[in-house]
């Protein structure tokens, strides 16, 4: 590894990366092999791999009870637990969702029908602003989508406020926000139901995987028939669905990385620190804030640029991508300015300004057991060596 020293020493400059392996945003965290290859003998041992085995109930169980709901129904992925949420809920015509998101918010509703009506965001907290929000309600509206960004909560009082005055349902997708809380209240319990990611590149992985969690026994009771087809028998479909299931080999990944949950955020709050103490005092740079009493699983760390840094964000992630430390841009551009949704809202920039400033001045790092102390050095570096002009 090299000590960066000067502009001209960046490898955007021509000089060697810093590192020779690519440092991504995203590497799995991994709980106890051992335990995790028990789990998987005693899965192949009984010859029961999919279609609600044990392992997926006893994750289920545990997933309620860490964040204190009544119901957790896994599902293979969270982009289909979306997509069964809003089933379940009855969604039509419009829904609102931020623009500021992973595509999959927007998607899960376009794939069914539903026309996604992108609301911009508070630039103080990346979560949808409420105000937007009445904005965008029209008499096609059937609900709200907030997003609990970066896990920091969504504006879940004033969502709900505007959802029980226009007769709007309420979900969040929470994919982001696992272990964290609100107000001394964890992330699952808000609006009509929570929909949980469990993919690899999350705090907390299962492989792929996701869930919804709810305090609604109706609601619970429809989604479990819909992952599984809408069997409630042999030979008995009740109700239209498809496959949603969760197999036994993710829940088992699930239970080992779910007792090292506590250590996975430990490192991250530590990588979190450590980046504060190289980034906080260039000016120009802010890194996000992430608030004790909301339980934060510092998941991402968000850089934000201002005007005040002479440098672009592209340059920045030009020159962090060249030293191998695979920054990421999420979610430029926003839905509204991906192509599906682009063709659809050609003007919906003019209704996002601040989902659009946001967008051109994020940068996402790298973080979790990847993100060494040389790593987070060689970033203040680079920030340090582009601030100087
Ligand atoms: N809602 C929100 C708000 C979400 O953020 C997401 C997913 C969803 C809904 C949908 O949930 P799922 O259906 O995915 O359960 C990644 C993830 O694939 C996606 O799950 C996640 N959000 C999103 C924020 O990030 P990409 O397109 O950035 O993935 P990719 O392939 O570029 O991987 C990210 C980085 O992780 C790479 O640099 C490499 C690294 N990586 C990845 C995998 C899979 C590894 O090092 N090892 C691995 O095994 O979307």
């Amino acid at each position: 590894m090299k000590q960066i020293r000067t502009v001209a020493d960046l490898a955007i400059n021509g000089a060697p990366p810093a590192f020779d392996q690519p440092l991504h945003v995203g590497r799995p965290n991994i709980g106890d092999q051992e335990r995790f290859l028990t789990l998987a003998k005693g899965m192949l041992e009984r010859r029961w791999l999919t279609n609600n085995g044990p392992l997926v109930q006893e994750f289920e169980s545990r997933i309620a009870a860490h964040l204190g709901v009544k119901h957790c129904v896994a599902m293979c992925n969270g982009t289909i637990a979306l997509e069964i949420a809003i089933r379940a809920l009855g969604l039509e015509g419009e829904v609102i969702v931020p623009s500021w998101t992973f595509i999959a918010t927007a998607h899960a509703l376009y794939w069914q029908g539903i026309t996604p009506v992108f609301a911009d965001i508070d630039p103080a907290t990346h979560n949808l602003d409420p105000d937007a929000v009445r904005a965008m309600i029209t008499p096609r509206t059937t609900g709200i989508i907030g997003v609990h960004l970066w896990g920091r909560p969504a504006p879940v009082e004033a969502l709900q406020a505007i959802a029980d005055e226009h007769g709007l349902q309420l979900m969040f997708d929470a994919a982001h926000a696992f272990g964290c809380s609100k107000g001394g209240q964890k992330i699952g319990s808000f609006g009509r139901c929570e929909v949980l990611s469990f993919h690899a590149t999350k705090v907390f992985n299962a492989f792929e995987g996701g869930a919804v969690v709810t305090n609604d026994d109706d609601l619970a009771e429809a989604m479990r028939l819909m992952r599984n087809f809408g069997f409630a028998g042999y030979d008995d479909v009740i109700h239209p669905g498809t496959n949603g299931k969760m197999p036994e080999i993710n829940a088992a990944m699930g239970l080992v990385n779910l007792e090292a949950l506590p250590d996975f955020i430990g490192v991250n709050r530590g990588r979190y620190a450590a980046y504060w103490d190289v980034l906080a005092d260039i000016e120009g740079v802010a890194i996000i804030e992430y608030y004790d009493q909301d339980s934060p699983n510092y998941q991402y760390v968000v850089v934000e640029l201002s005007k005040d840094y002479p440098v672009g964000r592209e340059r920045v992630v030009a020159s962090l991508h060249a030293e191998n430390i695979l920054a990421r841009k999420y979610f430029w551009p926003g839905c509204h300015g991906m192509r599906p949704y682009r063709d659809l809202y050609p003007h919906a920039r003019l209704l996002l300004p601040n989902t659009k400033s946001l967008g051109e001045s994020i940068v996402v790092l790298p973080t979790g057991n990847a993100a060494s102390d040389a790593v987070i050095a060689t970033v203040g570096d680079v920030f340090n060596m582009l601030g100087k002009g």
